[in-house]
């Protein structure tokens, strides 16, 4: 396979500037005629015009009206006997695709019985001949043709310029995109949808229709994302002065769909999973999710659509930039400072996880990577989430206000076209002369050149006589695939900071005789520096990295009494919970790499994992009247087995799995009463609304209810009680909460709340998902959870072929299911290869994402290593995989 290169970046030699497309939509055949107004770009040199394709049945040809020559090489069509000269010409291409056949769900494909298309990142060639990268933007016209009683509904981007109707029972709409843009933002929808509308005035008093399409049964699920829809155009006109481009905004949702959604240009594709809520098929996180994903698409307008990308290294200009800003509007919609941090530790709860994973791993690669075979493989933590935190830190460094002086500059230099990560940063810091960002620019841009995830080690030192406590900061980077340690060169690294006095009170902070405040961001520039800070009579306690500044691991050796104090009173929310964190983490960890006949010993008398200390800590968090029940529960919900597993160097994951559910059992019965009044205190939330407070007390009492569900096994009332609330909530977070703490205390109830929940919710085929991942994730008692995976694969509602059931099967039991999952007898591993074949046959997009859940097996302890190696080096083995899935494996096996 090919590999592309970003230094290979040229512009491309032709330009198109408009496109106007005619299909008539027939599911076996589709027919697409593509007339094009191309022009040489006078910069680049000549040569042949290569369009891309791919899956297409040429037919035509027409240049200036005449038939031409051509050649087809590998996939593309080459184009060598064009006009001379600047001027434009038209070109005619005339294909055939097969959009039933495309189980892909790349370029147009069918779901059921529905037209619909997605581009990004390279599923235009799949619909016609096209210069199929980012760089090229064109004026589209688009008139769909399709038989009008199955196709009722016909759109694409931009604005309806005419519909009626034609013989044979079939009729046409014609649509214009007044907005230039890139192939992948192309989008058309043909079927039987119906649509919630609302009309809205932007502040310029210009009017827009707002559409959201989906099944007519699903028409009362549409409200929320309506909501969020709204929500979303006014915060980003108020936080930035970005207003609504265009008249009219659509957004239609899918049941298939590999992706969250798709920000096509006035189009929005959406996965249903997060568009259609109600109170008896969404979870609280489902709204959550909603509202985020339906502002990140919609907040993709401006950053990504007016300005996209370059070229596809340049990937996280636009996501990472935008996820950055549907985080903030998410905090924004939160409302309160506790809110606000609660949103916080659960964005960072992903990026420690998942993507410091990655940058660990063999598929580790830089914010703007520097190669790739397969770009579908580059939709990752790295460019979403590290991307974000990235543009996060030049908010820090720059400020609020500077940020959007920022913001301002970057749309008044690029509006309307394709630029790159740098012009980014430039127009940040060119607004901010003054910033810490200009200052260290060339420094800053490592972020986006380097992978691998830094660690600040810090060390401190309290002088008595002269009152002062210096601190000091080091930096060091591992290595990476490509890039060594030693070849790394520092990164700019914000450490926002506090000190706490004996009592956890916050310090006054003075550096250099300067009063600045009792919280201040030191910049971190260099391998290694140190600040003194003056008037300290007592030795402080740390509170460092606040609200994690840096997307960094910090190595300090806090004692159990600091790290007590910072849980009690530190004043930054994120640094409390994480003080509980490395609390249970260090816990944990020693007691993973204690002796086996120390452990077994402890873990049979469970009480003897947490110190009293710690217990009594937990216990005063749960009890305190002043804290919100959302953050509670994230205090006491103990570091994920996957989160453990990344803090070892060699992962038996048996060991951890039952090392972390003694600590939960220990704290499960040592706070039995705490438990019983939280759930008391919050089962019951009144009429449902989907806002953090009601939200977050729901969590905690979910949390409480499995926890004495967990505690009183064997003794009925609670699971009872459990399963009584899966047959009664009136919310779907209240029901799945009880059904998920009766299978995961593993109770004998759990099987008739499994087939009561399935028996009442069966229709809903999100809430099926939801079933289906809750047994995928079920405690492992003697091997049971294979089998009953297994068993599920042959139930009448699952469907391989749809990537939302898959993932809820397949995936949760791969990736969300360490206990499960690595088996001794290497089933599980077995049951990954296969489906990663599976799935490659059928969409190699899914395929790849799933390849990835061994990505670690390195770390993994004998016997688990070698038997993943075996599982992988099976896949690789496999003559005709894909390039994603090819990729991948080759990569983990280096
Ligand atoms: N651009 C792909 C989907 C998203 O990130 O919005
Ligand atoms: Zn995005």
């Amino acid at each position: 396979p090919t590999v592309v290169q970003r230094l290979d970046y040229t512009a491309p030699a032709f330009w198109i500037e408009t496109v106007e497309l005619a299909f008539d939509l027939d599911p076996a055949k589709t027919r697409v005629l593509n007339k094009m107004q191309v022009r040489r770009n006078p910069e680049v040199p000549a040569q042949p015009l290569r369009l891309d394709g791919e899956d297409l049945n040429l037919a035509r040809v027409l240049v200036n009206g005449s038939g031409t020559s051509f050649k087809l090489d590998g996939g593309q069509l080459v184009l060598e006997n064009l006009p001379e000269g600047p001027e434009p010409f038209a070109l005619e291409i005339f294909t055939t695709c097969a959009p039933l056949k495309n189980t892909q769900l790349s370029g147009l494909y069918v779901s059921q019985e529905t037209f619909f298309t997605q581009c990004e990142a390279q599923g235009f060639r799949r619909i016609t001949y096209f210069l199929d990268r980012p760089d090229v933007m064109a004026s589209y016209s688009v008139l769909l043709r399709a038989d009008k009683a199955h196709y009722p509904v016909l759109l694409s981007n931009g604005n309806l310029v005419e519909s009626g109707d034609l013989d044979d029972g079939r009729h046409f709409a014609r649509w214009h995109d007044p907005h230039k843009k890139p192939s992948y933002l192309f989008a058309l929808v043909a079927g039987k949808l119906v649509a919630r509308e609302q009309k809205i005035t932007s502040r310029t008093g210009k009017e827009h229709l707002l559409q959201v399409w989906v099944r007519p049964g699903d028409l009362e699920k549409t409200e929320h994302a309506m909501r969020s829809l709204m929500h979303a155009i006014a915060w980003d006109e108020a936080r930035f002065g970005l207003p609504l481009d265009l008249e009219r905004f659509m957004i239609v949702a899918t049941s298939d769909f590999n992706m969250g959604a798709m920000e096509n240009k006035g189009l929005n594709i959406f996965n249903t999973k997060y568009v259609l809520a109600n109170q008896a098929t969404a979870t609280d996180a489902d709204f959550a999710n909603i509202e985020s994903v339906v502002g990140h698409e919609y907040f993709h307008n401006w950053t990504g659509n007016r300005i996209t990308c370059r070229d596809w290294f340049q990937l996280s200009l636009k996501e990472g930039l935008t996820v950055f800003r549907d985080q903030e509007f998410s905090m924004d919609m939160a409302g309160s400072a506790s809110a606000r941090a609660v949103k916080r530790i659960e964005d960072v709860r992903v990026l420690r996880t998942v993507q410091f994973a990655e940058d660990a791993g063999p598929m580790a690669h830089p914010v703007r990577p520097d190669s790739y075979v397969e770009i579908n493989n580059f939709y990752t933590v790295t460019i979403y989430e590290k991307g974000a935190e990235v543009v996060r830190m030049q908010h820090n460094l720059v400020g609020k206000d500077g940020f959007a002086q920022g913001m301002k500059l970057y749309f008044e230099r690029f509006d309307g076209q394709a630029v790159t990560c740098d012009d980014f940063v430039q127009a940040m810091a060119d607004a901010n002369p003054a910033s810490p960002l200009a200052q260290h620019l060339d420094a800053f841009k490592r972020w986006y050149s380097q992978a691998g995830t830094p660690t600040v080690h810090a060390s401190g030192v309290f002088d008595a006589q002269a009152q002062t406590y210096t601190l000091t900061l080091r930096q060091s980077c591992p290595a990476t695939p490509g890039q060594s340690a030693s070849a790394k060169q520092p990164f700019v690294i914000p450490v926002t900071l506090g000190l706490l006095d004996g009592q956890g009170k916050a310090l006054p902070l003075q550096l250099q005789g300067l009063n600045v405040g009792t919280e201040h961001t030191l910049v971190l520039h260099q391998e290694e520096q140190a600040w003194t800070f003056t008037g300290i009579t007592s030795q402080p306690t740390p509170s460092l990295l606040r609200s994690l500044s840096a997307p960094v691991l910090l190595d300090y050796p806090f004692t159990e009494a600091e790290l007590l104090t910072l849980l009690a009173h530190d004043s930054d929310a994120f640094n409390r919970w994480e003080a509980a964190q490395r609390l249970s983490l260090r816990i944990a960890t020693n007691a993973i790499a204690a002796t086996a006949e120390t452990a077994t010993e402890k873990e049979q008398n469970p009480a003897n994992l947490l110190p009293q200390s710690v217990v009594d800590a937990l216990r005063l968090v749960l009890e305190h009247p002043q804290l919100d029940a959302a953050f509670k529960e994230l205090v006491l919900t103990l570091p994920s087995e996957s989160y453990i597993a990344e803090q070892l160097d060699s992962v038996d994951p048996q060991r951890i799995h039952s090392v972390r559910e003694a600590m939960r059992r220990q704290l499960a019965l040592a706070l039995q009463p705490q438990w019983q009044a939280a759930y008391e205190a919050h089962a019951h939330t009144g009429a449902y609304q989907p806002e953090p407070i009601a939200a977050g007390r729901r969590a905690l009492a979910g949390l409480a209810l499995n926890m004495l569900c967990l505690a009183a096994q064997g003794d009925g009332v609670w699971a009872g009680k459990a399963y009584q609330r899966v047959k009664d909530a009136g919310n779907m977070t209240d029901k799945a909460n009880a059904l998920q703490a009766l299978v995961q205390s593993a109770s004998p109830l759990a099987s008739n709340a499994l087939d009561y929940f399935y028996r009442q919710l069966r229709h809903e085929p999100l809430v099926l998902d939801k079933w289906f991942a809750l047994q995928a994730a079920a405690p492992d008692v003697q091997g049971s959870v294979l089998p009953a995976v297994k068993a599920l694969l042959k139930h009448p509602d699952f469907v391989l072929k749809n990537p939302n059931r898959a993932r809820s099967l397949v995936f949760t039991y791969c990736n969300a299911n360490p206990g499960g999952f690595h088996r001794l007898d290497a089933a599980g591993y077995i049951f990954w290869a296969d489906h990663v074949l599976a799935l490659d046959a059928i969409n190699p997009q899914m395929a790849a994402r799933l390849a990835r859940a061994l990505d670690r097996w390195q770390k993994l302890a004998p016997p688990y290593r070698e038997a993943a190696r075996e599982a992988i080096a099976r896949v690789a083995a496999k003559a005709d995989l894909s390039n994603d899935v090819r990729e991948v494996v080759a990569r983990a096996l280096g």
